[in-house]
């Protein structure tokens, strides 16, 4: 069912309408920069490429899952202005709760292009101005053989991982080339750099996230655009859960005495990424556990 909500922290004032399916609480903004280490974070005018940077609005797709929290808590910690979608409505809110930034949150299914053109074309005024955009929802399922894998499975990996990712880059890169100030961070993975067995689709979506990070960057040289890939790999996160689609007990045996990465780990990646200073483009961050790394090419001998 379509609902909005709308808080103030002063009144808590709650309204509800029937149309779209968004959610909105809106904070009274914090004044000035904010201080990072020994330095003062600020936005910046796109002319001056050596400062210090901080993005203003940071729109967090997947934003109730694993890396999504860890996105949203630490760019909360830096004072930027945060939209928050996810498809779980309470997780949403109750994510929502914890942030004290001025924050817009709406129920998206990135699966569906009508509801990546509503939820755009319907961003409150203060929200419009999005300048970080970080397409981290998407996910795996399934970890069979190709030859034994679920067809809708597979569908499903490419309309969460690639047509929903391309479908709301297309919405927001025109916005971001006009005011040439912007960032696409996208969340790759280390499925798509090295293909492992019984990866077929998931790796392969993720391998189209990385080319399509890198032909982003050639049309936007000259717009002050930036885009990243970062491709983590193992991090102990729902991840194999969705993909073991509630199994808890294999899910774990995923991360079992791997000492696995963190949602944090890879949150502080993409930050570190979108904080560089304007003239800095970090293409791609690749992080695997101490405990991970790429196997010898396989033979089988009959
Ligand atoms: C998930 C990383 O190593 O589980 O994107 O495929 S891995």
């Amino acid at each position: 069912m379509a609902q909005a909500i709308t808080t103030s922290p002063r009144t808590l004032a709650t309204l509800r309408c029937t149309s779209p399916s968004l959610v909105m609480r809106s904070i009274a903004p914090i004044a000035g920069g904010i201080l990072c280490g020994r330095r003062a974070l600020r936005p910046m005018a796109a002319t001056n490429m050596s400062a210090p940077y901080r993005p203003q609005t940071v729109l967090i797709t997947g934003a109730t899952g694993g890396f999504g929290q860890a996105f949203a808590r630490q760019f909360a910690a830096l004072g930027c202005n945060l939209i928050l979608t996810s498809r779980r409505t309470d997780e949403l809110k109750k994510l929502a709760g914890t942030l004290s930034v001025p924050l817009h949150q709406a129920i998206v299914d990135v699966t569906k292009r009508d509801e990546i053109e509503k939820f755009v074309a319907t961003l409150p005024a203060d929200f419009q101005g999005v300048d970080c955009l970080i397409n981290n929802a998407g996910g795996a399922l399934g970890l069979e053989p190709a030859f034994e894998s679920n067809l809708d499975d597979w569908l499903t990996m490419i309309h969460a991982n690639v047509t929903g990712l391309v479908t709301l880059t297309h919405a927001l890169l025109p916005r971001m080339v006009q005011a040439k100030r912007g960032h696409i961070i996208n969340i790759g993975s280390v499925a798509g750099n090295y293909a492992y067995p019984n990866g077929h689709v998931y790796c392969a979506v993720k391998a189209f996230v990385g080319h399509f990070s890198a032909a982003l960057r050639a049309d936007l040289i000259a717009h002050n655009v930036r885009v990243t890939n970062i491709e983590p790999g193992l991090a102990e996160t729902p991840f194999s859960l969705n993909r073991f689609k509630g199994d808890a007990e294999r899910a774990a045996k995923v991360y079992e005495h791997a000492n696995p990465l963190t949602a944090d780990d890879i949150a502080e990646a993409v930050v570190w990424a979108a904080t560089r200073p304007a003239r800095v483009n970090i293409n791609r961050i690749e992080v695997m556990p101490t405990t991970q790394a790429t196997g010898p090419l396989a033979v089988y001998r009959g």
